[in-house]
């Protein structure tokens, strides 16, 4: 896919700010620090559209970011850092629920995991959740580049088993690093734009 026009629409934390109009949306799902942001970057080849970070728990807006004036990437602020004071944690909860159970132009979820790590307790209760609101979801297991070639299929299965995917789920592995991945997560995210 190629990406000829990318902009940043808007940040939102509740129904009223979202975009309005019907282009399909993408959004991502994942683990504070697991790569969400870096993940968009790379599909769309612009470096620093979505501000990424070394310090976990950063985004707290749902950000939107339009493409080829043909859809758009949701970007959300990731699950799972310990740090996040109880308050701020069912802030998120609410927001993203209303965001995944309400918004119509939601198409299909992008739950990214570190290919390094068995999948935690979150993920896979993530996967669960998105399942059980019928959306599709396309696994991506990032860091590829940090695991030794001998050890990718044994790494895939492990997430693969982990999450206990269905045969029609997508996995794929990729790297923001070196854009390993990118074609296939391109191939299977089409046919929800
Ligand atoms: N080596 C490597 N580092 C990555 C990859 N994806 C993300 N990172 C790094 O992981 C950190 C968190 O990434 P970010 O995209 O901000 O994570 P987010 O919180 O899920 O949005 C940053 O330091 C990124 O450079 C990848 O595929 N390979
Ligand atoms: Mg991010």
């Amino acid at each position: 896919m190629k990406i000829t026009q990318a902009e940043i629409m808007t940040s939102a934390v509740n129904e009223k700010q979202y975009p309005k109009g019907t282009l399909p949306e993408i959004a991502l799902a994942g683990r504070s620090n697991v790569g969400k942001s870096s993940f968009i970057n790379r599909m769309i080849q612009r470096r620093h559209l979505v501000r990424t970070s070394s310090k976990p728990g950063k985004t707290q807006t749902l950000n939107f970011y339009k493409l080829n004036d043909a859809f758009i990437f949701v970007d959300v602020p990731g699950y799972g850092y310990a740090q996040t004071p109880k308050k701020e944690r069912e802030k998120w909860g609410m927001m993203m629920e209303t965001y995944f159970e309400t918004r119509e132009n939601l198409t299909v979820v992008v739950l990214i995991t570190d290919m390094r790590h068995q999948p935690t307790q979150d993920d896979i209760q993530m996967y669960h959740y998105l399942k059980h609101y019928d959306l599709p979801v396309v696994v991506i297991a990032t860091k590829l580049d940090k695991i030794k070639k001998s050890q990718h299929a044994s790494y895939l299965k492990r997430t693969d088993k982990t999450l206990n995917l269905q045969p029609d789920d997508d996995l794929i592995p990729f790297s923001a690093e070196t854009g390993e991945g990118k074609d296939r997560a391109w191939r299977a995210l089409k046919q929800y734009i």
